[in-house]
């Protein structure tokens, strides 16, 4: 459990126009609050835990979980039932009051997950962006924060992206910036940061993972934020181990569970609210 109750400040008014600009910020010493040893721990008890999985999955050529798992990368699933690390780092207090100005007082996480891109392995994917360039005059629908857990050299088949793409009616030209060429992407720019750096982006910044051609892997914990009228869990309801966790109005907000700022006909009702949580649903309108 982080011990952390320093409250972090929110993007200084340079630091938001940098993002609104670029479509993503840099957060350097992202994982002080949780502890990088604490974030590498747990990254390498599950990645040996699914090692096993992954590869049947090589061996029958079938691949799940998406961001490019196979062969050039391991994305691995977290379990919420023995990790409490993967839910503690999405409620990051040094990123959170980030998510909340640029997604909005509705954030919520959408999706949490390790991920190894090898030692030596090409690409596991190609330039893209995540979906169509939807714009907000102040909010972004989606956005990602990655954080390295260990230093990245430029060589490390580094997480890149397009700064000011987000703001393109037009998609990557991913055909002529593929293969041996998808370096050649005027103006990318590598995310050579530090063990325990993170970086937030627009999932519509045009973005690819390179080749990593060095000896180490890359390693980094990836999590994804959207308003919490953005629906999650689909029919099922979610896990108990993250109902448990999600012991505060915040918490329940942030898993998609029952929201503090929106309507509360967007809240499940397949679980009960925390007490303090039902005042607040029922002092609302809708
Ligand atoms: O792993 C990477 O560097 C690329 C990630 C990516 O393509 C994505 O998040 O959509």
């Amino acid at each position: 459990m982080s011990t952390d109750t320093t409250h972090y400040p929110p993007p200084t008014d340079a630091e938001r126009a940098f993002y609104d600009e670029n479509g993503y910020i840099v957060l350097k010493n992202a994982l002080n609050p949780t502890g990088l040893d604490r974030v590498r721990r747990a990254f390498e008890r599950r990645e040996a835990e699914t090692r096993a999985e992954w590869e049947e999955e090589l061996r029958r050529g079938k691949f799940r979980n998406g961001y490019g798992n196979g062969p050039h990368a391991h994305t691995i699933r977290p379990d919420f039932d023995t990790d409490a690390v993967i839910l503690d780092l999405a409620n990051n207090p040094r990123v959170i009051p980030f998510v909340e100005n640029i997604v909005g007082p509705d954030y919520q996480v959408m999706e949490m997950l390790y991920h190894n891109h090898h030692a030596g392995t090409a690409a596991h994917t190609t330039w893209h962006r995540d979906w169509p360039p939807w714009t907000h005059p102040q909010y972004t629908l989606k956005i990602k924060v990655f954080y390295f857990i260990d230093d990245q050299t430029p060589d490390m088949g580094c997480f890149s992206l397009v700064p000011g793409t987000h703001t393109n009616a037009d998609y990557p030209p991913r055909e002529a910036y593929s293969g041996d060429a998808l370096e050649r992407m005027p103006n990318m720019k590598k995310m050579a940061l530090k063990a325990g750096d993170a970086v937030l982006w627009n999932v519509v910044c045009w973005h690819t993972g390179c080749a990593n051609t060095s000896p180490r892997d890359r390693r980094m914990v990836i999590y994804g934020y959207m308003p919490f009228f953005v629906k999650k869990w689909i029919a099922s309801p979610p896990p108990q181990s993250i109902v448990t966790w999600a012991d505060t109005p915040q918490k329940r907000q942030l898993m998609g569970i029952h929201c503090v700022s929106g309507r509360r006909g967007w809240d499940r009702t397949d679980v009960p609210y925390l007490p303090e949580h039902e005042a607040i649903a029922m002092a609302k309108a809708l």
